[in-house]
């Protein structure tokens, strides 16, 4: 009988494990970390204190890289087409599009270096692999289809990775030339950034080992002592900011929370062409996924609200997910948010009596929105797009819990870079938004950033450099587990 419930547990702790294996989603789906160029690990979208009147969106592509990794670093693929979209009628389909196209080119291609010292500028002559990108603004009609396409940025340039301070002295400088305004207003950057995502992964890959010593209840009860897994790693950050006009129903400014037109839904999608995707089933996916408007080209990764490939979506299941556009999520997914499998899970580890069933409580939040908060128009459809009522003013003392704690500038009203996703979604499972509510303090003891973010565009932190890469040499937050001796 011990037997039993040793492996019942492991089973649990291993069904756990791999339920929360996250990033944000980074590397969250079976096809999709094949293909880590065109794997889309995050988004936020906010309004920035310092620029109202415009969405703010960071999205982030490319998981867990290593600012040591040269000598080729992390390009973005020429091959691959990265969207920004956004649903401003409740339908879960994208009415505007924002497309990155990169073009890639080698100043010397004798040399094995990415850059010769010293660059000084994102247009210097020492760089050897240069990028840039054209930026296409894409308006969708009611009946779905491509109604226009504008240029809005040519020739931009991508900020190139931060090699180092012999390569690059002063890589604020040579970011700050990536800053490029759009034409129809805003501004964008595709910039190297530190990943502005916090989690601590060894402890939940390590079956959810909450109970290590000096690591007391970081699972259940949240009292710091995390470590984070994603400090020291960079990740390639697209910031957008845009006038409101250019992304609400009506074309205008938004006037107030409750105007018709005040929320927008936000997800990010990567397309690769037809015959090129990894993985020989990927192009008969596309049969029931979204059929790209373009033609030939295909749906592989997409992401809106953290964490759902990752902890509502079941394996099985995540490819499709990625092929997939939010309109059909209540059709293909519903059930498993309705029924979420992490709250089997922590009910089997920790016995918490957290709801199992008929969770609409979490419909609510994530897809089809909060009335009066997130709710795109009367009925709209359950769709994972991160929704943000543009009329709501910044937070003046802004909360890592948002919502949850009364501050609802915060998520699951869009997402700022410093919203603890981890541990709200954690609470939301555990009921939080229930009524009565169920608060039970869950937690990964990671509770913010290992690095500032920055009061003014581009937001995210600054690129971690590959000469004074910290990855191998992170002070743990915490004391070291001691070992059983060797026999
Ligand atoms: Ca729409
Ligand atoms: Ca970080
Ligand atoms: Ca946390």
């Amino acid at each position: 009988m011990r037997k039993l419930l040793i492996a019942l547990a492991a089973l649990a702790a291993v069904a756990v494990a791999s339920a929360l294996s996250f990033g944000s989603s980074h590397r969250e789906a079976p096809r999709i970390l094949k293909d880590p160029t065109a794997d889309n690990t995050d988004v936020w979208a906010f309004t920035a204190p310092d620029a109202p009147g415009s969405l703010t969106v960071v999205a982030n592509w490319i998981p867990l890289a290593d600012p040591a990794g040269g000598p080729n670093f992390f390009p973005l693929d020429e091959n691959a087409r990265y969207y920004v979209k956004i649903d401003n009628t409740g339908d879960g389909y994208e009415d505007v599009a924002y497309r990155w196209d990169f073009k890639t080119r080698y100043n010397n291609p004798n040399s094995f270096l990415y850059a010769a010292p010293q660059v000084t500028s994102v247009n210097d002559k020492d760089l050897n692999l240069v990028q840039t990108y054209d930026l296409y603004k894409e308006t969708y009609n009611k009946h779905r289809r491509l109604a226009s396409v504008k240029r809005i940025a040519h020739n931009a340039p991508v900020v190139p990775d931060n090699v180092g301070p012999k390569t690059i002295p002063n890589f604020a400088q040579v970011e700050a030339g990536g800053v490029t305004q759009l034409k129809g207003g805003g501004k964008t950057i595709v910039t190297p950034a530190d990943d502005a995502f916090f989690v601590d992964l060894g402890t939940i890959f390590d079956g959810i080992n909450i109970d290590k010593p000096g690591r007391p209840n970081i699972g259940t009860g949240n009292q710091g002592g995390g470590k984070d897994d994603v400090a020291g790693y960079n990740t390639k950050s697209f910031v957008l900011q845009v006038p409101e006009r250019e992304v609400t129903r009506d074309g205008k400014s938004v006037a107030g929370m409750d105007a018709k037109n005040s929320v927008v839904g936000v997800w990010s999608t990567t397309e690769r062409k037809h015959g090129s995707v990894l993985g020989s089933r990927a192009s008969r996916k596309h049969k029931h996924g979204k059929r790209s408007k373009h033609h030939g080209w295909v749906q592989v990764s997409r992401l809106g609200n953290p964490l759902i490939n990752e902890v509502i979506i079941p394996i099985g299941k995540k490819d499709k997910f990625n092929a997939t556009s939010p309109a059909d999520d209540a059709k293909n997914f519903g059930k498993f948010a309705l029924n979420p499998e992490p709250a089997r899970i922590l009910n089997a580890l920790f016995g918490l009596g957290i709801k199992e069933t008929n969770r609409t409580d979490i419909v609510q939040a994530l897809l089809t929105g909060v009335p009066g908060l997130t709710q795109i128009g009367k009925n709209p459809a359950a769709a994972d797009t991160l929704k943000l009522n543009l009329g709501v003013p910044p937070a003046a003392n802004p909360n890592r819990f948002g919502v949850l704690a009364g501050d609802v500038a915060g998520f699951p009203n869009g997402r700022r870079l410093a919203d603890d996703v981890v541990d709200i979604e954690l609470r939301v499972i555990a009921g939080a938004l229930l009524s009565p509510p169920k608060n039970i303090p869950l937690g990964d003891g990671v509770d913010q950033d290992d690095r500032p973010f920055r009061a003014q565009f581009p937001y995210v932190a600054l690129a971690e450099d590959g000469f004074n890469s910290t990855i191998k040499r992170i002070e743990p937050q915490h004391a070291p587990v001691p070992q059983p001796p060797t026999p």
